[in-house]
């Protein structure tokens, strides 16, 4: 080692040790923390668990073979449109002047793209508050999109949601929502509705490590299992719930492990891995089509930003760095596992796709959103006088019948 790396190494230390004397003051009261420490012996130990990432074993299939270059390429497309999109936003905000709130998806895109590409356009998918990255997936429009994030008129809302609640159900997606866990529920209805039909649809829901908690992921899995209702319900581990660690309120390192108690099949799968995620979505897709009934899939991820908002980002970079609930060097170490330059990589070396040509996808969804940026800022935002149209479904049956 030479004195230039040694002193490379101290100041990653001492860095990693400020970030975690700031995580300990915010996460815990003094006395808690004290308390803690002294109960483990071991000091800083506490302070330096990391996120469960998935062993070996628990990967599942390791890569979907088979699957066309065609296919490859195009999941590939959609991991960097969901990237370049929301980094759009992030750069917007960061500018300055941007109306309403997002809770950017960056760092998890294998999770959207591996679980789409195993779906058809006539199933559903119902998302949480972080949500964009599904939506590009399941086909979402980029310019609707924007603008309806930004409060336009011409956006998939008419310009009254914002983020939270984008819905295209021509393409299958149910809505974005900002009710925890509500999204687990909402695809459970839509499976039970496929039931009733008697068609070969599939229901997923998104969810963050927070949504298994509650009321509504609980009947979700039940009534799924009881029923042999054809639902997916992921799991998006991304080891955090707002700023508190998901390892601080889990006795379990695999939140998958829950789906037993409802009596349904949990799988474990390396969420920066798009084909990992792949190859497990399209076995529990395919046994809920041929009614074998739901399964839920936990997938190991990270955000690479703050919950909302770009605190500790910055324009034209990725990630937010200096938060005070987590170090520097495990967004580092996170990023190292990039699933976009990950996929590339493989893609690559498979000749699926060149260095140059991946490139000219990067480039060319660059162009696109950056046209959906300027089709988004010429919109008008919705007239006052225009505040309750849409707002009931035309045609229903009027309040008063007296
Ligand atoms: C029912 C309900 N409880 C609490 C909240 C406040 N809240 C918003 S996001 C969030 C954390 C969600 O964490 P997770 O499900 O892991 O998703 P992530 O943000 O990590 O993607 C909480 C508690 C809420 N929106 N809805
Ligand atoms: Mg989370």
């Amino acid at each position: 080692m030479n004195e230039r790396t040694i002193n490379r190494e101290v100041s990653s230390i001492r860095e990693d040790i400020t970030a975690k004397r700031k995580a300990a003051t915010a996460a815990v009261s003094r006395r808690t923390f004290v308390k803690r420490v002294s109960a483990i012996g071991a000091g800083t130990a506490v302070l330096s668990r990391v996120p469960t990432r998935p062993t070996k074993a628990q990967y599942g299939p390791p890569h979907a073979d088979g699957l066309p270059a065609q296919q490859l390429t195009a999941m590939f497309t959609d991991m960097v449109k969901i990237r370049q999109w929301e980094s759009k936003i992030k750069d917007l905000i960061l500018k300055g002047g941007f109306r309403g709130v997002a809770h950017l998806y960056v760092g998890q895109e294998a999770v959207a793209v591996g679980v789409c590409s195993a779906l058809r356009k006539d199933d559903y998918i119902a998302s949480n508050h972080r949500g964009h990255g599904h939506l590009i997936a399941k086909g979402g429009d980029l310019k609707l999109m924007l603008a309806e994030i930004t409060h336009k008129a011409a956006g998939y809302c008419k310009g009254y949601g914002g983020s939270l609640h984008i819905t295209d159900v021509n393409l299958g997606i149910l809505g974005m929502n900002g009710i925890v866990g509500a999204s687990h529920l909402f695809a459970a209805g839509a499976a039970y509705g496929i039931k009733v039909k008697g068609t070969d649809q599939v229901a997923v829901s998104f969810g963050g490590d927070g949504s298994i908690q509650g009321n509504f992921f609980s009947s979700a899995a039940n009534s799924a299992a009881a029923w042999k209702l054809p639902w997916i319900g992921v799991i998006e581990n991304n080891a955090f719930q707002i700023w508190v660690r998901a390892s601080d309120v889990y006795a379990t390192p695999d939140l998958a492990q829950r789906a037993a108690g409802y009596g349904i099949e949990g799988r474990v799968v390396d969420g920066n891995d798009v084909l990992a995620v792949y190859g497990v979505a399209k076995q529990a897709v395919e046994k809920a089509r041929s009614g074998g009934g739901p399964t839920l899939i936990e997938c190991k991820t990270y955000r690479w930003y703050d919950h909302y908002g770009v605190a500790g980002a910055r324009t034209g970079g990725d990630g937010a760095f200096g938060l005070g609930y987590r170090s520097d060097r495990e967004l580092r170490d996170w990023m190292a596992k990039d699933p976009i330059s990950r996929f590339r990589k493989f893609l690559v070396s498979e000749k699926v796709l060149t260095e140059a040509g991946a490139d000219e996808i990067t480039a060319e969804v660059r162009k696109a959103v950056e046209e959906a940026a300027t089709f988004a800022e010429a919109q008008p935002v919705p007239k006052p006088e225009d505040g309750l149209l849409h707002v009931f479904a035309q045609g229903a049956v009027p309040l008063h019948t007296a």
